[in-house]
């Protein structure tokens, strides 16, 4: 099967925010091996077209989002500077069906290679954790999808919004800090940063490993989004949505058309 028409087509579903039918229902036998290709390919091809890859998110790293979706492991996908919010305003033009979840983000000074990499060297290569919101869209019907479907589809990457303040790693207990999250006033979710692999440092190290792989690694200055800490939360135009960082201040982003 041809890798490069599968990625043009999970590429043009991304840009217009179409639905798809899942890959594997065409392709029963695609590896998550080629659907990491897919991934790849499809995001070469949103960078030869001027956008610039930024960093990494891990998804599926705690046990609420993996029972969620059905798939229980982790996996990673890849960010574009397009993908990021500059102001908290999210705009649904161009996504199916997005849901919002909190999540901390790890901004790096210096790269991260190997299968061996420890917590002191990713302490030691983070310039700082910022609290982040990842939005999420499947662009499969229902929001439902296998592992190697969700791969290929960049690990449902849409949108992502970091906190203006960063804090120095050594800031806080990153697995105690508590997650309150509201949508137009109500409590809808709350977590802990455990959630996260048991510490959030775990899913950097994850996906150093995991890329390490693959033969890839963590460049400096690159983002990584360690998985989101509850459920994500669906939204629609018209609503608001904040996540308060126990210690940390909180964001809040509207949504709008
Ligand atoms: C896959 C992406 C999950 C996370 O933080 O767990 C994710 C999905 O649920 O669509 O971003
Ligand atoms: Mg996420």
């Amino acid at each position: 099967m041809d890798l490069e028409s599968l990625a043009r087509r999970v590429s043009e579903h991304q840009r217009k925010g179409l639905a798809m039918k899942k890959l594997t229902l065409e392709y029963p036998e695609l590896t998550v091996e080629q659907a990491y290709r897919i991934q790849a390919l499809s995001v070469e091809r949103s960078v030869a077209e001027g956008d610039r890859f930024v960093g990494w998110k891990m998804g599926l790293t705690s046990r609420a989002k993996q029972v969620s979706v059905g798939v229980d492991e982790p996996i990673y996908g890849r960010l574009l500077a397009s993908m990021e919010l500059r102001e908290s305003l999210l705009s649904v033009g161009g996504l199916v069906h997005p849901r919002v979840e909190p999540e901390l983000a790890f901004v790096l000074k210096e790269g991260l290679h190997g299968e061996s990499v420890t917590p002191r060297e990713v302490w030691r290569a983070t310039e700082c954790v910022v609290p982040a919101l990842e939005v999420i869209d499947s662009r499969y019907e229902n929001f439902s999808f296998t592992l190697v479907d969700v791969v290929a589809d960049n690990a449902s990457s849409a949108r992502f919004y970091l906190g203006e303040q960063g804090f120095s790693p050594y800031g806080a207990r990153w697995d105690e800090v508590g997650v309150v999250m509201r949508k137009n006033g109500e409590v809808v979710q709350t977590g802990a940063g455990a959630a996260v692999l048991g510490h959030p440092v775990r899913s950097v190290m994850m996906l150093t490993r995991m890329l390490a792989r693959e033969g890839l690694g963590l460049e400096p200055g690159m983002v990584v989004l360690t998985g989101g800490i509850t459920e994500a939360v669906p939204v629609q135009p018209g609503d608001a949505v904040e996540v308060s960082y126990e210690g940390l201040g909180s964001l809040e982003l509207r949504v709008g058309r």
